[in-house]
């Protein structure tokens, strides 16, 4: 477990978009053993969502937003480092290609799913952010993969997770793939109405749903 004040000074300082200290910070953590994913979720994860918060209220704009984001890439390159460094036996069987969906740039969160992917095992194939639907399609024929996972953050987007559904019914290839949906706008209410196969919470859960859906 790491110092609660430890944990409660992480988030501070990411709010207040301190990169320096937030590298500090995550750094020395991991330095001394502490749980890489216990601090992204613990404080980094609340932190950066009370700046999303301050920034829609319009207590914060935008050179803000991007600061924080900015040191939140940082603390999650530390973690996601951490999380590569602790390894994970490849398992060839489970293949997961994994993309931000066109029109968003948003790639924090799918960073961190693709780290503990990794670290857990699932051999991924991360196609970066802003991706649109046919080569989501293309590249997950290209590399044989059993499920494809898609991140919107922007409610606007969201409905690229819908068209990913709909390119791969027309192109008869839906039960070729699962797919799995995640992102904050995103529900398992959304997934179960575009008829994605799973939804993920978060990072952990897309490790267990990825395990769910391959031996469903
Ligand atoms: C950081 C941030 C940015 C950064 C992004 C940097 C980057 N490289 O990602 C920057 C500054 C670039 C940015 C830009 C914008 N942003 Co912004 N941003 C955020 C913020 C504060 C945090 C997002 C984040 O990183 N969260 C932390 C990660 C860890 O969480 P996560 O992404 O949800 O991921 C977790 C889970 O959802 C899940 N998950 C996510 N994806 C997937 C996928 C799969 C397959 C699985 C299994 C799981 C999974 O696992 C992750 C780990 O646990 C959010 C607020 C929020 N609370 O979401 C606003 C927010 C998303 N942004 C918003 C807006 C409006 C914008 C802009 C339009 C602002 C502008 N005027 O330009 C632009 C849009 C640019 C674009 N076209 O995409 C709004 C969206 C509102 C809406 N209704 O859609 C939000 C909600 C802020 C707000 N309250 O208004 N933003």
């Amino acid at each position: 477990m790491i110092d609660k004040d430890i944990i409660a000074e992480a988030t501070e300082q990411l709010v207040a978009q301190n990169k320096e200290k937030v590298l500090e910070i995550a750094n020395k953590v991991i330095a001394d053993g502490g749980d890489p994913m216990e601090l992204m979720n613990q404080a980094f994860i609340p932190g950066i969502n009370k700046v999303g918060d301050l920034f829609g209220r319009g207590q914060l704009f935008l050179p803000e937003l991007m600061v924080a984001a900015d040191a939140m890439q940082a603390a999650t390159d530390v973690i996601n480092a951490a999380l590569a460094a602790k390894g994970g036996q490849q398992e060839k069987k489970s293949k997961v290609m994994l993309a931000t969906v066109k029109g968003d740039v948003h790639d924090i969160g799918k960073c961190i799913v693709v780290s503990l992917m990794r670290a857990n095992g699932i051999t991924v194939f991360d196609l970066g952010r802003d991706v649109d639907t046919d080569t989501i399609v293309e590249q997950a024929i290209k590399e044989d993969v059993d499920i494809i996972g898609t991140s919107a953050l922007l409610t606007t987007t969201m409905g690229q997770q819908k068209n990913l559904e709909q390119a791969l019914k027309s192109a008869g290839l839906r039960d070729k793939f699962k797919t799995m949906v995640g992102g904050a706008p995103v529900t398992g209410r959304w997934a179960a109405r575009i008829g994605a196969d799973a939804y993920a919470e978060d990072a952990q859960d897309g490790v267990v749903k990825v395990k769910e859906l391959l031996s469903a």
